[in-house]
């Protein structure tokens, strides 16, 4: 009986492409957890349930969201920011299960940030036609942690910039089970998602969804 290392037989799953200084990508890196991961959404999507936010100029964003850990990325007329209540329902956020916590913290490590400690997860759900127009992630205190994304479901092509807005952008595909850990250099990048092509995943359905986990608050 031949025995081959599983990263041979599976080459992906340790895979590691760093995007730019500091952006690393690990395809495919979860696809094993990802089973067990979408299981703990249900409770969280049940007390705060996915809603599509108002912008600054009064649009509603094609993306669904919602939050679960101490903070919460919430937008409205008055702006974006962070919030310890989910303007819903008046409560905190459902707290961020230890399994969530702990990978996005593995995540963070492998891509070469020790340090990270999520205080929040923002939950977007990607229906067909749901698009992400180019900005920032400038709303966290302390910039120097990075942004842990993972994705499932149906694959998005993902747009990544530079610096500034004007900057020429590049493509790369993002699909079900792959992690993006966005810091250093790379943390204050314009980036995006394209309009998800209509199609159904097997294991998921009919819709991509993202994670990201998020350091909101400073830390002493
Ligand atoms: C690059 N989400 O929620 S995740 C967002 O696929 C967001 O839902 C996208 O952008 C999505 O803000 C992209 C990958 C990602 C996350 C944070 C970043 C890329 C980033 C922060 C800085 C630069
Ligand atoms: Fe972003």
């Amino acid at each position: 009986m031949i025995c081959l290392p599983l990263s041979v037989l599976f080459p992906l799953m340790s895979a590691r492409l760093e995007l730019s200084p500091g952006a690393v990508l690990l395809p495919g890196r979860l696809l094993t957890a990802a089973p067990a991961l979408l299981t703990t959404l249900a409770p969280i999507l049940e007390r705060a349930p996915l809603r599509h936010m108002q912008t600054g100029r009064g649009y509603f964003m094609s993306v669904a969201m919602t939050n679960c850990g101490d903070m919460g990325w919430v937008s409205d007329r008055r702006g974006y920011r962070y919030s310890a209540l989910d303007p819903i329902s008046g409560q905190a956020w459902p707290p961020m299960p230890s399994a969530l916590r702990e990978l996005a913290i593995i995540l963070a490590a492998e891509a070469g940030f020790p340090d990270f400690h999520p205080d929040a997860c923002l939950i977007n759900r990607y229906d067909p036609g749901a698009r992400m127009g180019l900005h920032q992630d400038k709303d966290e205190a302390d910039l120097s942690a990075p942004i842990v994304s993972c994705s499932f479901g149906l694959p998005a092509i993902f747009l990544w910039g530079g610096p500034t807005r004007h900057d020429k952008t590049q493509k790369i595909r993002l699909e079900h089970g792959d992690a993006l850990i966005w810091g250093g250099p790379a943390r204050l990048y314009f980036h995006g998602v394209q309009p998800i092509r209509p199609d159904v995943h097997p294991d998921v359905g009919g819709f991509r969804l993202n994670l990201t986990f998020r350091q909101a608050l400073a830390r002493p």
